[in-house]
């Protein structure tokens, strides 16, 4: 295959990857599924060009010299290290590091596998669009030939089958794996805050309600959070529906509510979303330990655990639509 061709197919297949990778960790369900389906799909696609990406490569960097060879040597590491803790996810293996003895590196030992999977993915970003402005490539007509259709398709029904036969752990829709123990996690770097249940109150709309008043409420919810680094957990949840925190005067006219967390955390949802949606104040019987959102966190049933916000200060009523916020948190 050219050079030229196997480069924008590369770039072509790095664009799907991306895009379906943040699909999948958007859905809860049957559309995560179907972009896992054409992420990994495209990311067998990549591995099946890496021997020819690597020939080009090291005929450019013979005529390039050591200082290209830095950055393109660390471009590739980053891809392959994506590319290695993608296939131990989805093989079965998400934390094969940390069992005691096969990593001594502290660091390693609290990462999934897919939280090394995306790391590496994103810091690698910043370099493919260095690399991309050092050495711009653009799609020309004469690019798409009968032919090239037919490599693409027969590479695509190679990958297809690959993956079919590569090995795969027991996953839900989203790729993610059963743990029995709700472990504590953050979206990024959020901090468990030290928070006394006496001295907090929620503001939900503009009413006050104290922990003791909130502990009253038993509405329950047997429900799976499924967070974006790999694993899911079912739980007994008790608390109140926000349907019933807020007084419906309120929600007049209104579209959106933001659960806010004391951290400035939140995430906004349709008002037509509020009876399905938990303000959790224990799981499994039990009060929440402080690392998963005690006084109150949101069990929100059908959404990605980054949308359970943990530590809810307020509930804010608004005229904005839901989708009016980033679609993944910022901090
Ligand atoms: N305030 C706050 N809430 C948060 C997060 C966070 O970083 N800050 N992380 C979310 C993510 S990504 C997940 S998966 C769940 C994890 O909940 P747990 O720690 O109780 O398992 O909390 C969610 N709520
Ligand atoms: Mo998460």
């Amino acid at each position: 295959m050219g050079g030229r061709r196997t480069n924008l197919a590369l770039l072509f297949l790095l664009g799907i990857v991306f895009v379906t990778g943040w699909l999948a960790f958007s859905f809860y369900a049957w559309p995560s599924r179907f972009a896992l389906l054409v992420h990994s799909v495209g990311g067998l696609a990549v591995v099946a060009l890496l021997p020819w990406k690597s020939m080009l490569a090291r005929r450019s960097l013979l005529r390039r010299g050591p200082g290209a060879a830095v950055l393109s040597g660390l471009l590739g590491a980053l891809l392959l290290v994506s590319l290695a803790f993608g296939l131990l996810h989805s093989a079965g293996w998400p934390d094969l590091w940390t069992t005691p003895g096969l990593s001594s590196i502290p660091v390693l030992r609290e990462l999934t596998a897919m939280d090394l999977h995306v790391g590496a993915a994103i810091a690698l970003l910043p370099l493919l669009v260095w690399h991309w402005l050092l050495r711009p490539l653009k799609p020309r007509a004469t690019d798409l030939s009968r032919r090239l259709l037919l490599r693409a398709g027969l590479l695509a029904g190679l990958s297809a089958a690959t993956l079919a036969v590569l090995p795969a752990g027991r996953r839900r829709l989203t790729g993610s794996y059963q743990l029995a123990e709700l472990p504590v996690t953050s979206w990024m770097l959020d901090p468990v805050p030290t928070l006394d249940a006496a001295g907090w109150s929620l503001l939900a709309g503009s009413r006050h309600i104290g922990y003791d008043e909130l502990a009253a409420f038993s509405d329950r919810a047997r429900a799976v959070i499924d967070c974006t680094g790999g694993w899911y957990s079912e739980q007994e949840w008790e608390g109140a529906w926000l349907s019933r925190l807020l007084p419906p005067a309120e929600l007049a006219g209104a579209l959106s509510v933001s659960v806010v967390s004391v951290t400035g955390y939140s995430r906004r949802f349709a008002v037509d979303d509020l009876p399905r949606l938990l303000l959790a104040t224990r799981v499994g019987g039990s009060e929440l330990a402080a690392g998963n959102g005690h006084p109150a966190r949101l069990v929100a049933q059908g959404w990605r655990g980054f949308w359970w916000v943990k530590w809810v200060r307020e509930i804010r009523v608004e005229g904005l639509p839901w989708w009016w916020q980033p679609p993944y948190p910022l901090q």
